[in-house]
């Protein structure tokens, strides 16, 4: 079998026997463990590099799609961990994303006609920003296959917007903003018909195929919703599409500061390359027809405006990227040319241009606005900036090395060899005014097999950090990402995104507004008009309420369920068996889960989330009575004497336990104020929650006090022992409350 082990092999066997001899219980040294493995200096470093010591947070968040999964990934640099992936252009069920009404009729509404698709084609996502620099508060997607745009909030990250494209039947699959946010800019990427949709491609190609470029217009709201936190809109009324004739639209991206009102992007019609140059505030008010109310913009009107022109490239280029200080737009070809935003600025607005191209668009003379070309290696795939002045990093796929140089002396500084083909390439805070310095992160393309396990024909998506913190640029880490078809990410300061760890109470997440079928402690209720059955119910450690809902065969029924939890990571899920529904209920979310109940029976319904340890107690039954069902007449049953005296028994050993908890409770309180707990943030939280949920029991206290007083001694043991629950949790939190603080006391922070 091991007929050619790896040399660390046999050191690991040795090791073994070795401490199978002498002492079998002793901790391996750092020594020990680099001998068994093979690892040199090296390896040690990388791996100290990118260790997270426990409480040690990433620098970064980086955001990168998954392609046609369409889903996004959120992942830490530089621990390249994965934290989470989200469901953006297709259903998630975890997050219950497309299986909710909430978030099914925004998928519904982001589609040409209320379809719901299954996947999606998601590749260069942009961040919003202000300034040029990006502010942590939205992050945009564009969907290539099925024609849609997205708009994610990273005060929770969820998807909150799903457009889809009045005009186009493909999209390019990346988005870019302007300096401020005012528009979030998408692109045709094949020429397609737009009014009619149907059009012969040989014989009426130049005439009705077109191909555009759409600015979204972006309003963020400054006066935060109800909700207690801020959703943008892209608002298509307000919104124009450039109409060009047809060509193949590839990357683009947008001025900043002196070029801020440009969009630079890739172009190439019958075999020729071009940059296309628009000037968006010269055509932003020259709208000369709207069609399935999207506002276009003739190409005749953008040349007449001044906003428009091309520059044909003497090579084909991959990307087209602005320099952070917004000065130059370079591109990621064998040569990379470096072009000159005033130059370019000015030859548009003084008509310098050397001849025409289709659709009458004047051309720009290359060279006559370019800085200079650099030779950099074959293929070259992508650019990424540093924070350092004019340096830039370019993969030559090919060659398999990422090239550093300047754009200002357009000179090389170094390189790094792969043994990967390098793709696209991310700087942590590269596509801003601000690019960091001390990582790059390259997609990895045909690595050599042998460097990762085979796990059958199709491959994980493979991801490289390499630092680039000195001129010794190296490979640190692979992360293999999985469900995943990996092109370009984006990555920002950890710190500069807000998350919120809780909804204020009845949160509808996709439009941030409470939700009408908001429901709260003791209000839960089942209403029915007609066939139309609604069950206002509530989630909350450890029960699902109502528990038992009864409707018939045939009825259409809506689940509107709140989860009342304040306690942070207390996310309930639910799900009716065989019924196909899944919701996912962050602490304070609202959503309605609609189903036809067509198939009679007794449903088991449940949290699907490990919410606590008794989280297997949160279940009910959903019984779908069959036409003509007669079932059992329930009777109320009067209680025998026995019975009675043993509630009444039950109910005052259960007042006993509640004024134990009681007491509990009221120590940890007297500990927390006399230790000035509100002094501490997360302390203060967690008090919060606790009082909270004492709160919340306070009808519960009212009920079994008053059933006690009317000697209905069944029913007052049963809400008592709801109150008691209440308590539980609130004592709960109260003693983590407490320990935080004693920690903090001790560790005098
Ligand atoms: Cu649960």
């Amino acid at each position: 079998m091991l007929k050619k082990a790896h040399p660390a092999m046999f050191g690991i066997v040795f090791f073994l026997m070795f401490a199978m001899l002498g002492q079998l219980l002793a901790q391996q040294t750092l020594e020990d463990v680099k001998q068994a493995r093979g690892l040199d200096d090296n390896d040690v470093l990388a791996a100290v590099k990118t260790f997270m010591p426990r409480g040690g947070r990433d620098e970064y968040f980086a955001f990168v799609g998954t392609g046609n999964s369409g889903t996004m990934i959120v992942y830490g640099i530089p621990s390249m961990r994965i934290y989470k992936y989200v469901g953006v252009f297709s259903p998630e069920p975890w997050q219950g994303y497309g299986y909710d009404d909430e978030s099914m009729l925004m998928l519904k509404k982001g589609s040409l006609d209320d379809r719901i698709y299954n996947y999606g084609d998601m590749r260069y996502p942009a961040l919003s920003e202000t300034n040029g620099e990006y502010n942590g508060k939205y992050l945009f997607y564009s969907d290539g296959a099925n024609s849609r745009i997205a708009m994610l909030g990273l005060d929770d990250f969820e998807t909150k917007q799903v457009l889809p494209h009045p005009l186009f039947v493909n999209c390019f699959p990346g988005v870019a903003v302007t300096e401020n946010t005012e528009y979030v800019i998408q692109s045709s990427q094949y020429p397609a018909p737009w009014e009619n949709k149907t059009a012969d491609p040989e014989k009426e190609f130049d005439s009705k195929f077109k191909s555009g470029v759409t600015f979204w217009k972006f309003l963020d709201p400054k006066e935060a919703t109800r909700s207690g936190h801020h959703i943008g809109r892209m608002i298509k009324e307000e919104s124009f599409t450039l109409e060009l004739p047809p060509f193949t639209l590839d990357y683009f991206d947008t001025g900043r500061e002196g070029s801020k009102n440009f969009v630079v992007g890739l172009a190439s019609k019958d075999g020729k390359n071009f940059i296309y140059v628009i000037d968006y505030s010269k055509i932003q008010n020259k709208v000369t027809s709207r069609f399935n109310e999207a506002n276009i913009v003739s190409t005749k009107a953008a040349v007449d405006a001044k906003g428009l022109a091309m520059i044909e490239l003497p090579e084909a280029a991959r990307k087209v990227k602005v320099t952070p200080d917004g000065k130059y737009f370079i591109t990621a070809s064998d040569n990379a040319m470096v072009f000159d935003f005033d130059k370019v600025a000015s030859a548009l607005s003084n008509g310098t241009f050397s001849g025409k191209t289709a659709g009458d668009i004047p051309l720009i003379d290359a060279a006559s606005v370019m800085k200079g070309k650099v030779n950099i290696g074959k293929d070259v795939m992508d650019l990424a900036f540093d924070y350092r002045d004019g340096v830039v990093y370019a993969s030559a796929f090919s060659d398999k090395k990422i090239v550093r140089w300047n754009y200002n002396d357009m000179k090389t500084e170094g390189e790094v060899s792969l043994t990967f083909k390098p793709g696209q390439l991310m700087t942590p805070q590269g596509m801003s005014a601000a690019p960091h310095s001390n990582y790059l992160v390259a997609v990895d393309k045909e690595g050599l097999y042998d460097h990762y396990p085979n796990v059958g024909p199709v491959r994980p998506s493979f991801q490289h950090l390499i630092d680039i913190s000195s001129d010794n640029m190296r490979d640190i880490y692979t992360m293999s990402l999985p469900q995943a078809n990996i092109y370009g990410s984006v990555s920002v300061l950890r710190t500069t995104i807000k998350p919120i760890i809780r909804y204020a109470l009845g949160t509808n997440t996709r439009t941030g507004e409470i939700s009408d079928f908001k429901t709260v402690a003791g209000q839960e209720k089942v209403e029915r008009q007609g066939n139309r059955v609604h069950v206002f119910g509530t989630l909350i450690r450890s029960h699902i309420t109502p528990e038992i809902v009864e409707v018939n065969e045939g009825d259409v029924v809506t689940f509107h369920l709140t989860n009342l939890e304040r306690a942070e990571d207390e996310t309930h899920g639910f799900t009716i068996n065989t019924y196909g529904k899944h919701g996912s209920f962050e602490p304070g979310k609202t959503a309605s889960l609609t189903f036809v109940a067509d198939r009679a029976g007794a449903f088991p319904y449940y949290c699907t989330e490990f919410c606590s340890a008794l989280h297997l107690e949160m279940e009910g039954i959903l019984l779908v009575k069959p036409k003509n069902w007669k079932g059992k007449v329930e009777k109320e049953v009067a209680l025998t004497k026995e019975e009675l005296a043993k509630y009444k028994q039950d109910y005052e050993k259960k007042v006993k336990v509640i004024k134990e908890t009681g007491d509990v409770i009221n120590g940890v309180v007297k500990f927390l104020k006399e230790n000035d707990y509100a002094k501490y943030p997360y302390v203060k939280a967690l008090v919060e929650d606790a009082f909270d949920q004492l709160e919340k029991g306070k009808f519960a206290k009212e009920n079994y006090e008053k059933y006690a007083k009317e000697g209905k001694w069944k029913d007052a043991f049963l809400w008592a022992e709801q109150y008691w629950q209440y308590q539980v949790k609130a004592a709960d939190v109260g003693l983590r409350a407490k320990t935080l603080l004693e920690e903090k006391l001790q560790g005098g922070k």
